[in-house]
């Protein structure tokens, strides 16, 4: 029997690699969707079959984390062996307008889930196993580098919610003797990351620049600092925090840290053209309070887990770039034929 694996937000950038890597590792893997008015699958179009061909190796079941009955009924449904929650209103700047629902999808909703978790594996007898995507957003404030001894310091609702996810989780772990582990992850990206999280909103305007689609980019601050990864080596780590013989709680992190500035740098140098001729600062895209410098020390996932990343920062923003170049040269094309994207 393959291992069956339940993953909330397999629509976003996270959920798409972990069930690219868990169905070439033989899973059977299962998402959870939120019903949209468009469809939201498109990073998981790839790996979707039909349900009427014989044993697609991934399905989906609707479900929201504002809704508990709904994920205890997948849960009894799936009979999982392994749950990866990735679901989240994962953007800092909209938690600010959004602060109520981001504490309810992100802390509250990550509680639904674990207590479903906790009645599941009661009933089950199942030794299931759980995953929780913590943030280094919630070290916020704390000055690096930070690892698992670095003191929590959120500057954001977001990272106030995901502090009470943690240790929701932490405690489910301490209180019931669950298999419950916390990834403390860093910031990853890739060419599958949303458009409005700042990397990918440079590349993909570097891209659109270059073909003369776009004449300038707004940012907000250019000196925060962040530990960027990409996601694909990130997942992994996910995974093996969950084939350990006991839960705990891990940083993932390259142990490189660079600015918003450079990665412009950078994106616009691969594009041969002066970013300081495009880039304009537009202070809505300023926060109430920043995060300024985040540097993670991932040494314990080095040791325990044998994790290490294999994209350094230079290769992720190319890839970035050359992804988003391609993507702008057919929107030209397709302009220039009088074709117009939806
Ligand atoms: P993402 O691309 O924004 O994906 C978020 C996923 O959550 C999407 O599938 C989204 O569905 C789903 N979702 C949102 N609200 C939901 C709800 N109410 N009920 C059910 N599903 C919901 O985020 P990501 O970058 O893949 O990150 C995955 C997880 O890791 C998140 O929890 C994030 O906070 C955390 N994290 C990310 C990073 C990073 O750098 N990427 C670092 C640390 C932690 P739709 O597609 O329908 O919107
Ligand atoms: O790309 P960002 O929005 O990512 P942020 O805030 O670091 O959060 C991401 O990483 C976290 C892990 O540390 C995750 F938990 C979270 O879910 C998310 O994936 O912003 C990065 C930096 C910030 O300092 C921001 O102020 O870029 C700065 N920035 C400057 N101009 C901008 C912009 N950010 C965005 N999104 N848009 C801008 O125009």
């Amino acid at each position: 029997m393959p291992v069956k694996a339940l993953i909330t937000g397999i629509t976003g950038q996270d959920g798409s690699y972990l069930a690219d890597f868990l169905l070439a590792k033989g899973y059977e893997v299962h998402g959870v969707v939120r019903r949209a008015s468009t469809f939201n699958t498109g990073r998981i179009e790839h790996l979707y079959q039909d349900v009427h061909e014989n044993k697609p190796g991934l399905r989906l079941h609707y479900g929201d984390l504002a809704d508990g009955s709904a994920l205890r009924h997948v849960l009894e449904r799936v009979q999982p062996d392994e749950i990866y929650n990735l679901a989240a209103q994962s953007h800092v700047r909209i938690s600010f307008d959004q602060s109520e629902y981001t504490a309810d999808i992100v802390a509250t909703g990550t509680l639904r889930l674990l207590e479903a978790f906790r009645d599941y594996v009661d009933k089950s007898g199942k030794a299931a196993k759980f995953y929780q995507a913590g943030s280094s957003e919630m070290f916020g404030a704390a000055a690096p580098p930070q690892d698992e001894n670095t003191s929590f310091h959120p500057r954001s609702p977001y990272a106030c919610a995901k502090v009470a996810a943690h240790w929701y989780a932490r405690n489910m772990r301490e209180s019931y003797g669950l298999f419950v582990a916390n990834g403390i992850l860093f910031n990853h990206e890739s060419e599958r990351r949303g458009e409005t999280f700042v990397t990918r909103k440079i590349t993909r305007a570097v891209g659109r620049i270059k073909e003369g689609l776009q004449e300038k980019l707004y940012l907000g601050n250019l000196d925060a600092k962040r530990d960027w990864g990409f996601a694909g080596d990130y997942v992994e780590a996910m995974w093996l925090m969950l084939q350990q013989d006991a839960a705990d709680d891990y940083v993932v992190a390259t142990g490189e840290s660079h600015s918003v500035r450079e990665f412009i740098e950078v994106a616009f140098g691969h594009a041969d053209l002066d970013w300081q001729k495009y880039v304009e600062i537009d202070p809505r895209y300023f926060r109430p309070s920043e995060v300024d410098y985040l540097l993670g020390n991932a040494g314990k996932a080095r040791e325990k887990l044998g994790w290490t990343p294999t994209v350094g920062f230079e290769e992720l923003v190319l890839r970035m770039y050359q992804h988003d170049w391609g993507l702008a040269i057919r929107e030209k094309f397709l302009a220039d034929s009088g074709f117009r994207e939806r």
